[in-house]
């Protein structure tokens, strides 16, 4: 049996609730594939969301990491491709408001996921759930994170696949918060259980 981790992010900015925070709740701890998943849920705060996930890997060691956030206002499950070593955007839950700022002094320009994303979309849309490749993951803390999880995973030369799945706003979420498209809870989950199932695949360990 292998090890994910798997993160989701608290709530921030006017998104009162993070439907990836209950999904990696609900999923800490389960059997998908041949994976046993880890959560752990990641705050929305540039000086300490990487710090907390390299911590998380050094003491999990997982064998493949895939972390998820909101992305309000998008209709369909979306793979990231890219992460940029930018912090930028708005204020972040403990204030720190960043521009341009580099991630990594050391690190690349950008590093593409090692997820097999091209795969996870198309198994995703056979079994009826709208996805696509997303070509930018920003450069707020969802960007931060990826570019963390594959800086690390560069730098100590492991092979732990590592990338991020953006979601859109549940049900639960669009009611509190008004005009935004929005998916059921159940939908959403079943999206990110059917790509750690394709990892699984992809790896040949299922
Ligand atoms: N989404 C934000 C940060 C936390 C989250 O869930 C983002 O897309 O950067």
């Amino acid at each position: 049996m292998k090890t994910l981790l798997l993160t989701g992010f608290e709530p921030f900015l006017s998104y009162t609730i993070n439907p990836t925070m209950r999904i990696v709740e609900e999923l800490h701890g389960q059997v998908v594939g041949n994976y046993k998943i880890h959560s752990e849920v990641l705050p929305v705060d540039f000086r300490k969301a990487g710090e907390n996930l390299l911590e998380q890997i050094d003491k999990v060691k997982p064998d493949a990491l895939i972390s998820l956030g909101l992305a309000a206002g998008r209709y369909k499950l979306t793979p990231e491709r890219i992460a940029i070593n930018v912090n930028d955007g708005e204020s972040d839950n403990s204030g720190n408001v960043l521009e341009d700022e580099v991630i990594q002094a050391e690190g690349q320009d950008a590093y593409m996921s090692t997820l097999p994303i091209r795969d996870m979309v198309n198994r995703l849309k056979e079994v009826g759930l709208p996805a696509e490749i997303s070509n930018t993951a920003g450069t707020y803390l969802c960007n931060h994170v990826m570019y963390q999880g594959l800086h690390y995973a560069k730098t100590h030369q492991t092979h732990m696949p590592s990338g991020f799945i953006h979601m859109p706003a549940s049900h639960e979420l669009a009611l509190q918060h008004g005009r935004i498209p929005s998916w059921s809870h159940d939908d959403l989950k079943r999206g990110m259980i059917t790509c750690i199932k394709v990892l699984s695949k992809t790896l040949g360990i299922s």
